[in-house]
């Protein structure tokens, strides 16, 4: 029988290809986003329900009830957190405030200066996928998401968009920022799904 390489190992089990990483690296392409309250809404839009588009403000949003996830994150250039406490609003609050239409299959989460990412609607509704405004009980910083960023914990984090601005309910798939640029479109770090070259037929729309 083969020894766990380390307790930590021992203890919290990692996605294959994955290492433990001390501290709060930042990682995501192109610039920080500056916050405007004035401009900043969140919007669902696409087959909603009742064909119609919602959206909050930011207090409006931020006054919805606030929940914790504590939760893993894998990020696809092997490292990976553990434990991260996340609070917020959960996907499933939007989902019952602005119900999406009974075809649809996916989601794009969308974020300032056109970064995006797919999710199937069953990643989107698990009870654990949180809009997130605070970590370890204090509010994001600017780098990390402020003032909203998506953690989806049972996908790699380029899953999870930060400076989140809202969601597009879908009735077919379609690949979002890192989907088109040749990371895998369903992204599950158990399964190791990097890149989008490990697909099977079914997992994402064609290249
Ligand atoms: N808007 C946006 N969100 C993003 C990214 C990005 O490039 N743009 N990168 C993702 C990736 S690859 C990772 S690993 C996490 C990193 O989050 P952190 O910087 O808070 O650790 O953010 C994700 N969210
Ligand atoms: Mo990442």
């Amino acid at each position: 029988m083969g020894q766990p390489e380390s307790r930590e190992e021992e203890q919290q089990p990692l996605p294959p290809g994955q290492r433990l990483q001390r501290g709060w690296p930042v990682t995501h392409y192109g610039p920080v986003p500056k916050f405007r309250p004035e401009k900043w809404d969140f919007r669902v839009f696409g087959a909603t329900a009742d064909g119609e588009k919602h959206s909050w403000d930011h207090e409006q949003f931020t006054a919805l009830p606030y929940e914790t996830v504590v939760a893993d994150l894998h990020c696809v250039t092997k490292f990976s957190m553990t434990g991260v406490e996340w609070g917020g609003v959960l996907a499933r609050e939007v989902l019952e405030l602005a119900p999406p239409a009974s075809d649809v299959t996916h989601v794009m989460v969308w974020a300032e200066y056109g970064f995006s990412s797919n999710l199937r609607l069953a990643d989107f509704e698990a009870g654990t996928t949180l809009f997130a405004t605070h970590r370890a009980g204090e509010l994001l910083t600017a780098e990390h998401g402020f003032p909203l960023r998506l953690v989806v914990p049972q996908l790699y984090a380029w899953k999870g968009p930060k400076w989140v601005r809202g969601v597009e309910y879908m009735t077919t798939d379609r690949r979002g920022f890192w989907e088109e640029r040749g990371y895998h479109n369903i992204g599950d770090p158990w399964r190791e799904q990097r890149y989008s070259y490990q697909e099977e037929a079914g997992d994402g729309p064609e290249l």
